[in-house]
């Protein structure tokens, strides 16, 4: 994709992995952007000016240069990565890279990062977390490790959106209280992604 210096703005919260998706994909291809921090926590996305861009009220939101707005960090990352290597060119890889931004969505972001996120960030004690939080990371996780366990990448044999988009969470997995060491695979998986994209290892 090719865009001005800086022509896209990236309205983003550092500590969201749905926001560091951008950033990771954009940095990968090159993509000049400003990064604008709106905080979650100190409550950014609520006030009118943000609900006017977003009604969702959500980060990540980018603005491009031409005052298109688009929200969603899946619908971002695929916006980003059009006609790159990050999208595969088979048309059978592409639908297998869909059908694991979806999982994503529905079933691994809702599962890990409000785990972490009421553990790490709101610091709740463990009796008042939903009993079935946990239960569904670790089956998130294990069928992750499963899928890992002959393959280097999600999709095909290089790195891809899904890898992308999979690992913005999976690399915080001990911020909510899971151990990568009960998923050996998924372990080196998230080792291997973050080297790929030159990204420091999640401490
Ligand atoms: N499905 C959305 C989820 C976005 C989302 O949940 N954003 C969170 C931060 S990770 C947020 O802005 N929360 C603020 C709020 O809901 O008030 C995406 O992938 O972009």
């Amino acid at each position: 994709m090719s865009l001005d210096n800086a022509a896209l703005t990236v309205y983003g919260d550092s500590i969201s992995g749905n926001c560091l998706k951008i950033k990771f994909v954009a940095d990968r291809l090159g993509i000049p952007y400003d990064w604008v921090e709106v905080s979650v926590l100190a409550k950014e996305t609520r006030t009118p000016e943000f609900r006017a861009m977003n009604p969702a009220g959500q980060v990540p939101v980018v603005r491009f240069a031409n005052n298109n707005v688009l929200a969603q960090s899946n619908a971002i990352i695929l916006h980003l990565a059009e006609g790159s290597d990050l999208i595969p060119a088979d048309a059978f890889e592409r639908a297998q890279m869909y059908q694991w931004l979806f999982w994503e969505q529905y079933s691994h972001e809702p599962a890990i990062a409000v785990l972490r996120f009421q553990k790490h960030y709101l610091k709740k004690p463990d009796s008042e977390i939903d009993a079935a939080l946990p239960k569904r990371c670790a089956a998130v996780l294990t069928l992750m490790n499963n899928h890992l366990a002959d393959r280097s990448h999600f999709v095909g044999r290089t790195l891809s959106l899904a890898d992308v988009a999979l690992v913005a969470y999976t690399r915080f997995a001990h911020q909510a209280g899971l151990d990568l060491a009960q998923y050996p695979d998924v372990r080196a998986w998230v080792r291997r992604i973050e080297a790929e994209l030159k990204i420091q290892h999640a401490q």
